[in-house]
């Protein structure tokens, strides 16, 4: 059945809005919104975009943000500006909301991972807008795959934001596709934990969600980013059995990663039968991310993609995290490859894009190298998290 790569082609439609690669989280910030533009000079320079139908730049409407986020929230974002921080009273509203400005907020800790950016109104449109489009190219279905890698922003909550993410444009996609299709599927390979995505829809069972993270509680002084997304929560109410938590140790490989996601993912599939998927593709699950933990290479990352692909089912990609830059663009630029079918068409060597020197390291290629990490082979652990994911699979009515 779910066998990769079956010859069949997609019709893939691909958003890309260069103001959203411009905004600056500020310095030495880890979110860098550039790597969407240098994964588009790689989609554009490797001849994809040949293969795609390039979605139209309409930023979303103020309306189409309060489908999901609360009233207080929506104008916090659309009034706040750096300067309008300094002077008024902005600025209570704001740490209400989990947004700052670090250099007033020394103390508190949301204004360094959410900060008051220019241009922040305008980002969250552009964002939004590229998920919203995407998913309206699926559920018209003039698109079997739409992609936006600039969306993925996980963590947003209803009235405040949270991890980098200001503006849910996950939960805003999903929304739509409801509009359209009986149910929806979310899968989260971002190595952190997709709690906003999860929350929002943990009580409806036309929607499930499925994260794969970094989670360890017993860490030092604080665990790993949010903290939540054990295997134990499970969904509530109606919605009991359509939430899945996937909680892994730090150090997964390209093999142990695919010996839980492809079986359970085939469960999910056979179980829930989803009529579209949406999937966040958070690229901090690579090998030497800055925050992440993982050791995915990006052919083991982009074999999630290539996997849900083959169940021939609307496909929503999205981005998310991802902070060593060329690591994130040669993922994405793969995965569009995968996408449009053409991955074994695409050259290793990095072409003159303009953002080459930043490929120095990895001596100019696509594909970056995993050190063999030598160890005991046989884990038992991922025995463990596999049977505990298939034991709440095996409650959902077929
Ligand atoms: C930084 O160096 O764990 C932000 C954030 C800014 C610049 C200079 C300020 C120095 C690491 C992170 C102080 C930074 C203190 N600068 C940040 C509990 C925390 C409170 C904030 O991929 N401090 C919070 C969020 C996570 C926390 C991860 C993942 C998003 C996604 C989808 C979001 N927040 C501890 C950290 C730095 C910074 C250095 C940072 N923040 C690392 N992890 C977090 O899932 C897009
Ligand atoms: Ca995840
Ligand atoms: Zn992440």
């Amino acid at each position: 059945s779910a066998s990769c790569g079956d010859g069949r082609k997609r019709r893939v439609c691909y958003y890309y809005d260069p103001g959203v690669a411009n905004v600056d989280y500020g310095a030495n910030h880890n979110m860098v919104p550039r790597r969407v533009a240098m994964a588009h000079a790689l989609v554009e320079k490797y001849g994809l975009l040949a293969d795609m139908e390039r979605l139209r730049v309409r930023p979303a409407t103020e309306a189409e943000l309060r489908a999901f986020h609360d009233d207080a929230y929506v104008r916090l974002l659309r009034d706040i500006t750096p300067d309008a921080y300094h002077d008024g009273d902005l600025r209570d509203r704001a740490r209400a909301c989990g947004v700052g400005v670090p250099e007033t907020d020394e103390t508190d800790a949301s204004a360094y991972d959410n900060p008051v950016i220019d241009g922040l109104w305008d980002y969250c449109l552009r964002y939004a807008g590229g998920s919203l489009a995407a998913a309206r190219a699926l559920a018209d279905g003039s698109s079997d795959i739409a992609i936006n890698w600039s969306g993925g922003m996980h963590h947003a909550c209803r009235g405040k934001a949270s991890g980098f993410c200001y503006v849910n444009d996950i939960v805003l996609a999903i929304q739509e596709l409801l509009e359209h299709f009986e149910r929806v599927l979310y899968v989260d390979i971002d190595v952190h934990h997709g709690d906003g995505v999860e929350e929002h829809f943990k009580r409806e069972s036309r929607v499930m969600t499925v994260s794969f993270h970094l989670y360890d509680i017993d860490r030092d002084v604080k665990p790993f980013f949010p903290g939540t997304g054990k295997v134990e929560d499970v969904g509530e109410g109606d919605g009991k059995y359509y939430t899945l938590n996937v909680p892994m140790k730090a150090g997964m490989d390209d093999e142990r990663y695919q010996q839980l996601f492809r079986p359970i993912m085939d469960e999910v599939m056979e179980k829930f039968v989803p009529d579209a998927v949406v999937l966040q593709c958070g690229a901090d699950s690579l090998y030497g991310d800055r925050l992440g933990e993982f050791r995915l290479s990006v052919k083991g990352h982009a074999g999630c993609v290539s996997y849900l692909r083959s169940f021939n089912v609307p496909l929503l990609l999205l981005g998310g995290g991802g902070y060593t830059v060329n690591h994130v663009a040669s993922c994405w630029c793969y995965e569009t490859a995968v996408a449009v079918g053409k991955e074994k068409e695409i050259s290793d060597e990095i072409p003159f894009h303009g953002y080459e020197h930043y490929y120095r390291d990895q001596g100019y290629k696509l594909h970056f190298t995993v050190p063999k990490k030598n160890g005991n082979k046989k884990d038992d652990l991922i025995d463990k998290i596999k049977q505990d994911a298939l034991m709440n699979l095996a409650m959902l009515k077929p």
